[in-house]
């Protein structure tokens, strides 16, 4: 899968061979709809590898061991490169807060070895509802309670919708972060 995802950005020339950010991608993040980037989701995603991972029967018994029985991939997901240099991480959001699919999960996938210094994950403890978002985020961020941890390729970070979540910004000095996150709801009856 990440080779799929290199190749992907490196034929756009935002990464070289050796899978390094290229100049000009220092410090970039995507416009949500930036056309290039529209271009980059629809190849990744409409992919015959990805399409074979949100059915994928490891994955779904994950799933279907942490969110209950009933969940199915909804096809609402998204392939994340960051770049280094960038300032700011995801900002913290709820993701039910713009997918309104029943009993919404979301499996985050790194493709790349993730530290904190890469830009990882943060998750804060769930909130027993949606909160308020403006055009950025969450309203009120927690200001504390946020967990982090290194991850690789091979594991799933399984967390719902109603769970805050933010990304670290990617610090490192040449390397951009590459994940996936695919989402699940409950199948209608
Ligand atoms: O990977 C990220 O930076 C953010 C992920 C995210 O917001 C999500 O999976 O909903």
């Amino acid at each position: 899968m990440a080779e799929l995802v290199l190749e992907a950005a490196c034929k756009r020339g935002w990464i070289d061979r050796g899978g390094r950010a290229t100049d000009p991608m220092r410090g970039m993040r995507f416009g949500d709809g930036a056309p290039e980037y529209v271009g980059f989701l629809a190849e990744v995603l409409g992919s015959p590898e990805v399409e074979a991972l949100r059915g994928d029967p490891q994955l779904l018994e994950a799933v279907t061991a942490v969110c209950g029985p009933g969940m199915a991939p909804i096809g609402a997901d998204v392939c994340r490169i960051t770049f280094p240099g960038e300032a700011h991480g995801t900002p913290a959001h709820q993701d039910g807060w713009y997918c309104k699919a029943p009993g919404l999960w979301i499996a985050w996938i790194p493709l790349v070895d993730c530290s904190r210094e890469l830009g990882a994950l943060e998750v804060a403890a769930p909130k027993p509802e949606l909160a308020d978002h403006d055009a950025t985020g969450l309203i009120d961020v927690p200001d504390r309670g946020w967990r982090t941890m290194n991850c690789v390729p091979g594991d799933v970070l399984l967390f719902s919708g109603l769970t805050p979540h933010r990304s670290l910004p990617n610090r490192s000095a040449d390397r951009p972060r590459l994940s996936l996150d695919l989402r699940f709801a409950l199948e209608a009856p």
